[in-house]
């Protein structure tokens, strides 16, 4: 092939992803409860030991390409749109007013928000720190969120405590920092209520995202499931209107699996809010776009999310590499991310009907017919041949997966 002149190469990434097909109209695209974060789009594809890929893009850039593609919903940290000396300022009150006019020109809703308590200098001992005078500006960031959330509104509050741990031993005593942290969660339940009441609308649901490691070297509460304890463990006013906004990867590594995790979540019905995203297990937060590195475990994920009618928020909080460009976030990363989850989300409509493995978990759930005993042999023997089933489905779901309930057969 000849070279292709850098004026050219749009065109041919262009080409190429319609050549891919697999792609659904940007009506279709809406139809799905999936949100695009204003922070995923814009991120530059800076990195510790990175510098930028790409050029800064504004909340008007971004929210007007969602729109063309088909993303119904946006979603951002204060941060993200309103610089932090201008927050609670009339400067803000302009900047969310021209958000709110961006989202209606792009036909696009604003559905979370959420309070970046993790980049700023003030963080650099947790939103939760020693000092009254930090925690108090906390609780103005939270509640300050909560009055964007509802001038745009959004219906989910996220939190990230990202910085919410330590990086020497002993500086900190763990109880104590989650109890401030459970004030500043409090504080923002609380004034939610009050705005909820004044502005007539419904208060939102506020869900806490766990990340077991990065920023902090120790963070104290790295899990969903230690997100559920903290929240069931009576240091909450309202525990009622707090639930999860589990992220894939982030559970991918500790090297939990996720859907255990989720299914954990829709059993204490705390499964608010989900970010969608890929990785690899036990490895630093790659925030790989969806389906890309797991799509079997990400069929797995949405198969159960289906049965239990979780239909979302789902928001693709993932990063597009630092090797794709601009152009290439808008023609490729997003839509193709957009595609992937909905292929996959029918897929799993697809898996939740398929006879095969309709008729195999009822004879699973059927068994051996043997009454219930002690003879832990005479169980086993009754029921062993059943249990190769378990492998067949294991095996219906990649068929599934890979088109080959379909008829898709090779010969050589
Ligand atoms: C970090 C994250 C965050 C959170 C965001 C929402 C930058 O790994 O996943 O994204 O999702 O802060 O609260
Ligand atoms: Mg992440
Ligand atoms: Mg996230």
């Amino acid at each position: 092939m000849t070279p292709v002149p850098v004026n050219q190469q749009q065109a041919l990434v262009s080409r190429l992803i319609a050549a891919c097909g697999g792609s659904y109209s940007p009506e279709t695209r809406r139809r799905y409860y999936i949100s695009g974060p204003q922070w995923a789009a814009a991120y530059q594809g800076q990195a510790l030991f990175h510098a930028p890929t790409r050029p800064a893009i504004d909340f008007e850039g971004v929210i007007r390409k969602y729109g063309e593609i088909g993303i119904g919903y946006w979603t951002t940290h204060d941060t993200d749109v309103i610089p932090t000396e201008a927050l609670g300022t009339d400067k803000q009150s302009e900047i969310v007013a021209r958000i709110g006019k961006a989202l209606a020109n792009a036909g696009m809703k604003c559905s979370m928000v959420t309070t970046e308590t993790f980049y700023h200098a003030v963080w650099a001992a947790s939103p939760a720190a020693e000092d009254a005078g930090v925690r108090g500006y906390a609780d103005f960031r939270v509640k300050n969120t909560v009055d964007i959330g509802h001038e745009l509104g959004a219906n989910f509050a996220v939190y990230w405590p990202g910085s919410l741990g330590y990086y020497v031993q002993g500086a900190v005593e763990e109880t104590e920092t989650l109890k401030w942290y459970a004030a500043c969660i409090n504080a923002a339940c609380e004034h939610d209520i009050a705005v909820a009441k004044r502005k007539g609308r419904a208060t939102l649901k506020h869900c806490l995202e766990a990340k077991p490691f990065e920023p902090q070297a120790e963070i104290l509460l790295p899990t969903s499931d230690a997100m559920l304890a903290f929240i069931a463990s009576g240091l909450l006013t309202h525990p009622e209107m707090v639930g999860l906004n589990p992220e894939y990867l982030h559970e991918l590594m500790w090297g939990a699996a996720p859907r255990a995790v989720l299914a954990r979540a829709l059993l204490a019905g705390k499964l608010f809010h989900f970010d969608i995203n890929d990785g690899y297990r036990l490895k630093h937060d790659v925030d790989i776009g969806v389906g890309l590195v797991n799509p079997l475990d990400w069929l797995n994920v949405l198969v159960l999310l289906r049965a239990h009618g979780f239909n979302g928020p789902f928001n693709l909080d993932y990063k597009p590499p630092r090797t794709t460009s601009n152009h290439g976030v808008f023609s490729v990363s997003f839509p193709a991310a957009v595609d992937r989850f909905i292929t996959l989300w029918e897929m799993a409509g697809e898996v939740r009907e398929d006879p095969v493995i309709h008729e195999a978990t009822d004879a699973l759930k059927a068994g051996a017919g043997v009454a219930p005993g002690a003879d832990a042999k005479a169980i086993h023997e009754a029921n062993k041949e059943l249990l190769t089933l378990h492998e067949l489905i294991g095996h219906r779901l990649v068929q599934i997966l890979l088109g080959v309930h379909r008829g898709r057969t090779f010969s050589i």
